[in-house]
């Protein structure tokens, strides 16, 4: 099987998170940001996470990929979302994106591997969020909004050892964050963090923080 990606993307992490701790192996394809034409062939529109099948067929939806990945074996994800945790994903996903989406676009990832395919990312992220310079001068506010949030998940992540679907939607959040200079992951965020990149098999962007 081959999962087609933006390496940037949160919806295409989840279902790298999801092969990952499944332990399912899958190759990895790259799309350049602007090539509109690879997944429309495959799924009749412009949209990653794309999965091909061994038996040819594509299937895009991140979340109908996980149920997919996740019945080729016992099932982990099929049990009660965590309500604290999906509640917590609603409030920071916008102010989040605020502040990763900026930077994504300066970001070391190969879907932006040439001029072209950079320009065409940050052109489409500027048609969706605006001035995409205002909102990085906007950091120091975002940064005071975020913070918090990210405080008041410590006491839901502490100890946690059970994964389930809302860990698939909450996880791609933190990774997405952790391209945030100067927000501070609370221990128990940071380990949980840590944790399921190595079990999950996806890194983490601390390390091209900006
Ligand atoms: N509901 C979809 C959302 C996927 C999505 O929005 N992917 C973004 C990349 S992060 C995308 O493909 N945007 C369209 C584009 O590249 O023009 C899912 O969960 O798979």
């Amino acid at each position: 099987m081959r999962l087609h990606i933006y390496e940037h993307c949160p919806f295409c992490t989840r279902a790298r998170l999801a092969f990952g701790l499944k332990d399912v192996p899958v190759d990895l394809s790259v799309i350049l940001e602007g090539d509109a034409e690879t997944p429309i062939r495959m799924i009749g529109k412009k949209a990653v996470p794309i999965l091909e099948k061994d038996d040819g067929s594509f299937m895009g939806e991140s979340l109908d990929i996980v149920r997919f990945v996740d019945h080729l074996g016992t099932p982990l994800f099929d049990g009660p979302a965590d309500p604290a945790l999906d509640a917590w994903i609603d409030d920071a996903w916008k102010p989040g994106l605020k502040l990763f989406i900026p930077r994504f676009t300066k970001g070391d990832f190969a879907e932006m591997a040439t001029p072209d395919a950079r320009e065409a990312y940050r052109a489409r992220e500027e048609r969706a969020f605006g001035d995409l310079d205002a909102l990085m001068a906007d950091t120091p506010a975002l940064l005071a909004q975020m913070q918090p949030k990210l405080d008041a998940l410590a006491p839901l992540l502490e100890g946690r050892s059970a994964i389930g679907i809302s860990d698939i939607k909450l996880w791609p959040v933190l990774r997405s964050l952790s391209i945030v200079k100067g927000l501070t992951f609370p221990a128990p965020v940071r380990a949980y963090a840590e944790d399921l990149s190595v079990r999950g098999k996806v890194p983490l962007l601390f390390d091209q923080a900006m």
